[in-house]
């Protein structure tokens, strides 16, 4: 199973997020990036690729123990980028201000899935929400990104172990299991 370790979206915020891209044309504007469908917006926390079905019940238990004793948090959302960067854009995403109990609790999973001997992405981590993947080359002017802002906060009460399926008409992505940040 290919799986994934994210951050869920409030849906009133991945409806202002689609809101955010009809109202500012971008689907116009920026017709070389394929939008992420709203209700696909989720914030990574570890991509693990994938996961025999044997083993997802101890991730559930690498991730039940790495939330535990983090207390939950406030995920603010601000301003536009991409990577690697502006002049060669291959994702767009909105930015996450600085929130150290998400690198926290991020840092004790990881814990758990290196002690398992389980694999993860190790690029180094930059928080952030994907809202667009670059389909064919493009050229963003630095100033038109620089312009566009969308900011939004929602309180962050559980981490989820998410299954990703991949087909023609796009990723679909499942919730397999959350667990409640502790008190
Ligand atoms: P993202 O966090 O930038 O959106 C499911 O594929 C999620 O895992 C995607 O949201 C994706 O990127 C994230 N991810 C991180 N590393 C990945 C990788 N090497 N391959 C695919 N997805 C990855």
């Amino acid at each position: 199973m290919r799986c994934f370790i994210s951050i869920e979206i409030e849906s009133s915020i991945k409806k202002a997020i689609g809101d955010f891209i009809e109202e500012n044309n971008l689907r116009k504007n920026l017709q070389q990036i394929r939008w992420v469908n709203p209700e696909n917006l989720h914030i990574t926390l570890a991509f693990l690729g994938e996961v025999a079905v044997e083993r997802i019940p101890a991730v559930k238990k690498i991730v039940a123990e790495g939330t535990l004793n983090h207390h939950p948090f406030t995920i603010k959302l601000e301003g536009l980028g991409c990577f690697p960067d502006i002049r060669r854009p291959r994702v767009v995403w909105i930015g996450i201000k600085d929130e150290p109990e998400l690198l926290s609790v991020r840092e004790d999973i990881n814990k758990g899935l290196d002690a398992a001997g389980i694999f993860y992405d190790k690029k180094p981590f930059l928080p952030h929400l994907t809202i667009g993947r670059v389909k064919s080359p493009i050229k963003i002017q630095p100033e038109f990104i620089n312009k566009l802002n969308f900011t939004a906060s929602f309180p962050v009460q559980e981490i989820s172990l998410m299954e990703s399926n991949l087909s023609p008409k796009g990723a679909s992505y499942t919730v397999l299991f959350s667990s409640a940040l502790g008190e």
